[in-house]
């Protein structure tokens, strides 16, 4: 009685007979799923983290997601120990989306049967299950989508990228954890029905189709199998596994960096002292040789007075020295350089605030959302907080931030701001 209300079914995949791979089912689906539980867990928290690292609760100048409201709940002072930190969470964050690419493609390969479900809407819960699914699979086309974007064309979404990235987050992970709730319990189930020992012994010959289960993925006609479970995990793993290798180098770095085939940035940088990757030249953002040449010149603002400094007298301050990395929220990072320079902390002084709180870093480029940043008074005290004007024993390159430059342990990259024309202490 109730099949005779259902709207008639439409033809193609619509039809209980058009998906027949024999080895989509809800094994195959919990497996893939409880690598994306843990791999999809890791890369949220540590997305949340690279936010936090650029100190956004300072103010607008570090914010991308000015309106976040609540979503910002968890912010706190990002610390300055471990000095790789941020090299580890966001070299992580950036290898690991890349490698769980082929995982959703092969999850979501695993599910498609689902999509073209007929009636589309049972009942209104589940019509809100379907939506909840909509949101899960769009966020997470969406946010993969975005990321990868970002590390390989270099912000062709440019400005945007953050609040896209960020709010998709927030709108996906709800979704995920709906989908979790609902479909845990199978998971589970699904995972004890065969012993992955014994999958991994039977060749394509010996694959059968799951039994038939309300699940609405074991094919209803199934045609003899083309591939086994077996090779069907292995398929992925070897695609997640190449994409591992191409990619890790570029925050592994030492000689993993030649490996980095995917990477964007220079695997191999010229050799010297300047000779490691450089984000953007000075060419690329406008700054002239006129603005980094003998006229330049130091500015530092404390509640009372300015300082003016030339690059001479600041290299008359005592200088100390600092090993760090420049860690880039697109996932690279280079080595330890050794970095030398004036430290923020003596500056801060001298400006009349040895506890300030917070510290406007200028570049004297012109414009770009790179050219100001706040920094924070825990990173402003850490002593090897520099304001560098030498790395590796030579003067830094004008494309490394000649004639001073920001370097601050287990800070993002961004807010390691080159060509630095200001600075103002703040309480
Ligand atoms: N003024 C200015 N500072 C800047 C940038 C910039 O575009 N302009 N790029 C930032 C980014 S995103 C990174 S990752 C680092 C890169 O430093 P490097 O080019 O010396 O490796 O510089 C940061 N400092
Ligand atoms: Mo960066």
């Amino acid at each position: 009685m109730t099949l005779a209300k259902d709207p008639p079914r439409p033809p193609g995949p619509f039809r209980p007979g058009f998906w027949r791979s024999p080895i989509r089912g809800p094994w195959l689906t919990a497996v893939l799923g409880l690598v994306l539980l843990f791999g999809i867990t890791v890369l949220f928290v540590t997305g949340l983290l690279s936010y936090a690292a650029y100190n956004p609760w300072l103010g607008a100048v570090n914010d991308k997601t000015p309106d976040k409201g609540i979503l910002g709940f968890y912010l706190f002072a990002w610390p300055t120990d471990p000095y790789w930190l941020y090299r580890l969470t966001q070299g992580v964050h950036v290898t690991l989306g890349v490698v769980l690419v082929p995982v959703v493609l092969a999850k979501l390969w695993s599910v498609i049967p689902k999509l073209f479900e007929w009636p589309p809407a049972r009942s209104p819960a589940h019509a809100v299950e379907r939506l909840s699914l909509l949101l899960l699979v769009g966020g997470v086309i969406f946010e993969f989508t975005t990321g990868i974007l970002n590390i390989q064309l270099h912000y062709v979404i440019p400005g945007s990228f953050y609040p896209l990235h960020f709010y998709g987050a927030w709108v996906f992970i709800a979704a995920f954890v709906v989908h979790v709730a609902l479909r845990s319990a199978r998971m589970w189930r699904a995972l004890r029905s065969r012993r992955l020992a014994e999958v991994l012994r039977t060749d394509t010959a010996h694959t059968v189709p799951e039994p038939p289960d309300d699940s609405g993925l074991v094919a209803a006609a199934p045609r003899a199998a083309t591939m086994s479970r077996r090779g069907a995990l292995a398929l992925t793993g070897a695609g997640s596994l190449t994409l591992l290798v191409v990619t890790a180098g570029q925050s592994i770095g030492g000689p993993w960096r030649r490996t980095a085939l995917l990477a964007p940035h220079d695997r191999d940088p010229a050799d010297g002292p300047n000779g490691f990757q450089v984000n953007k030249t000075a060419a690329a953002v406008g700054v002239t040789a006129e603005d980094i040449g003998p006229a330049w010149r130091l500015n530092v603002h404390g509640p009372a007075s300015t300082f003016t400094f030339a690059r001479d007298q600041l290299l008359a301050m005592p200088q100390w020295a600092a090993a760090l990395p420049i860690a880039c929220v697109e996932g690279w990072s280079t080595d330890d350089q050794h970095w030398s320079g004036p430290r923020l902390a003596d500056l801060a002084a001298l400006a009349g605030l040895p506890d300030a709180g917070s510290v406007l870093v200028e570049s004297v480029q012109r414009g770009g959302s790179f050219s100001r940043v706040l920094l924070a008074g825990n990173q402003i005290r850490d002593p090897r907080s520099l304001l560098a004007l030498h790395v590796n024993g030579a003067d830094l390159s004008p494309d490394h931030g000649y004639p001073a430059r920001i370097i601050v342990p287990a800070n993002p990259g961004v807010n390691n701001t080159k060509w630095v024309g200001n600075l103002t202490f703040r309480t």
